[in-house]
């Protein structure tokens, strides 16, 4: 493994639904991804949510109780980035775009859920955090101070500020390695994550996702295909021969 006395290199992935696919979950805008059944305006903003929370607490009780299913569990992709976790001399953080626990169950620990967690769930009249696996309903009462009427999914919803962003702009002004994993570059601030590597640093940028996202013309280096082929691959060439440049 190719290694310098310099101070070690960081690793920063951002990773989005592509990565959970070949678990069995869907993406969003795939052509029959989730977005092609509802409207985001309906289900992911706060004023769908207003106008109709029974329909939003069933839209995340479905993708909740999916966790819950036996075939549902990490695939070659996660695993391969646990391992590097794992096995890497600096640090790796894996930023998440996803709200499935996924990389926790594949053994990732120095982890992020910048638009939050599908197994929590918030009081908006205590402010108070669970973790929360069953259904909830606009009758739930809050565990910590019983309003019912509070409590929603722990999630980041469109025009929502996203979580920990502080944390993740200093680290990806910190990284050698910023790589992209199964994201269509669409949502912002993500989208824009592998621009601020480039003004910030010298970093090495990678894209590994079954196609051109929208902001592949950014990285350095571009890897398509299946996640779970082009994942441990990659993660195997980095170990072995340290990073590129
Ligand atoms: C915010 C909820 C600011 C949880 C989600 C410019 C700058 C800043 C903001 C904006 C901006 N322009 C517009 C905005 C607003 C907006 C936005 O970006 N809109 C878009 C639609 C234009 N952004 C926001 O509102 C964000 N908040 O900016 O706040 C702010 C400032 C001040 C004060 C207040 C606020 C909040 C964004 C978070 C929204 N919540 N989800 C949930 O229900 O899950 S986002 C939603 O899209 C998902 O959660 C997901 O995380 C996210 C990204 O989707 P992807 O993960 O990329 O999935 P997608 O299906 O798109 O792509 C999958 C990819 O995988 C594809 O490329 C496919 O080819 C590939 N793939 C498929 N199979 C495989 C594969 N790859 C490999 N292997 C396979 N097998």
């Amino acid at each position: 493994m190719h290694q310098t006395n310099a101070s070690p290199q960081n690793i920063v992935i951002l990773t989005g639904a592509g990565i959970s696919k070949e678990s069995g979950l869907d993406t969003f805008r795939d052509a029959d991804g989730i977005w092609s059944k509802v409207r985001l305006e309906d289900v992911a903003t706060p004023e769908g949510f207003q106008r109709n929370p029974a329909l939003v607490q069933d839209f995340y009780n479905d993708r909740r109780a999916q966790l819950d299913h036996a075939d549902i569990t990490p695939n070659p992709a996660h695993q391969a980035l646990a391992h590097l976790e794992r096995e890497w001399p600096g640090e790796v953080l894996i930023v998440t775009q996803n709200i499935d626990d996924l990389h926790e169950r594949a053994g990732n620990r120095n982890l992020l859920h910048m638009h939050g967690e599908l197994l929590k769930a918030r009081c908006d009249s205590c402010s108070n955090l669970f973790q929360w696996a069953v259904e909830l309903t606009v009758e739930t009462p809050c565990p910590s101070c019983s309003q019912p009427g509070g409590m929603r999914p722990h999630v980041v919803w469109f025009g929502e500020m996203p979580l920990e962003m502080d944390r993740i702009y200093r680290m990806l002004e910190e990284c050698s390695l910023f790589m992209s994993i199964g994201t269509s570059g669409n949502v912002y601030p993500a989208a824009g994550f592998v621009s601020h590597v480039r003004q910030m640093t010298t970093a090495h940028t990678v894209e590994l996702n079954l196609e051109p996202s929208t902001g592949s013309t950014l990285f350095a280096q571009t890897i398509y295909g299946q996640a779970s082929e082009v994942v441990p691959a990659y993660v195997e060439k980095i170990l072995s021969e340290g990073l590129p440049g």
